[in-house]
C-alpha cells in the first residue's frame, strides 16, 4: 500500500502546473532530457498536474541535476551503486542523481538490462513520486516500492501508485 511523508506535504492546490529545470552545468543531451519529460508525463496522466520545462534553474519548482560525492547538501553520494538518487518532499523540489552510476536509457519494450546498469527512467519515475509527496509502498509492483532488482526497468505506474497520487491531488 502507498504512503505519504509525515504531515502529508503536497504542492498547494493553487499550483497545478509545476516547472522543472536541469542544472545548466550538466549540459545534458536532448535524449536524457526527454527521459525526464516522459517520466513526468506518466504522473501527469494520472492527475491534474502538468509539468513544464523552464531554463530558469533557480526559480523552477523542481530542480534536476547530476552530482558526485559530496555536493553540498549534507547528503553525499557514494559512487557506483548504493544510493542512486535522492529527491525531497513538497515543496522542496530538489532532485539529485548520482553521476557515478552507470545510467542507461532503455526503450519501451526493454525488460532487462546489464546487471551493473541503472535504468534512468525507472529511477526518475520513482523520484518524481517522492517530489510529489509519495513515500514508499509495500506493493512490489508499485513504482514506489523501495527496491528494484538490478538490471531491470520499471516505469509504468501500478494501480497502487495511481491511488496514492490521486489521494494527494
Ligand atoms: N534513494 C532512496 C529512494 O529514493 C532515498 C531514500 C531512502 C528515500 N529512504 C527514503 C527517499 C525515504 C524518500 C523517503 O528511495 S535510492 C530506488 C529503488 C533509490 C532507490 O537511490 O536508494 C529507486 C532511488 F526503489 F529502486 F530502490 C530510486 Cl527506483
Ligand atoms: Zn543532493
Ligand atoms: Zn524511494
Amino acid at each position: 500500500h502507498y504512503s505519504f511523508f509525515p504531515g502529508m506535504p503536497r504542492w498547494p492546490s493553487n499550483k497545478r502546473d509545476l516547472t522543472y529545470a536541469f542544472l545548466p552545468d550538466n549540459q545534458l543531451t536532448d535524449e536524457v532530457k526527454n527521459v525526464f519529460a516522459t517520466a513526468f508525463d506518466r504522473w501527469s496522466e494520472a492527475t491534474s498536474l502538468t509539468f513544464t520545462r523552464t531554463d530558469f534553474y533557480t526559480s523552477a519548482d523542481i530542480r534536476i541535476g547530476f552530482f558526485t560525492g559530496d555536493h553540498g547538501d549534507g547528503e553525499p553520494f557514494d559512487g557506483a551503486m548504493g544510493t542512486l538518487a535522492h529527491a525531497f518532499s513538497p515543496p522542496n523540489g530538489r532532485f539529485h542523481l548520482d553521476g557515478d552510476e552507470n545510467w542507461v536509457i532503455t526503450s519501451g519494450t526493454t525488460t532487462s538490462i546489464s546487471m551493473s546498469a541503472i535504468d534512468l527512467e525507472s529511477v526518475a519515475v520513482h523520484e518524481i513520486g517522492h517530489l510529489l509527496g509519495l513515500g514508499h509502498s509495500s506493493v512490489e509492483d508499485a513504482i514506489m516500492y523501495p527496491s528494484i532488482s538490478s538490471g531491470s526497468r520499471k516505469v509504468e505506474l501500478a494501480n497502487d501508485d495511481i491511488q496514492g497520487i490521486q489521494a494527494l491531488y
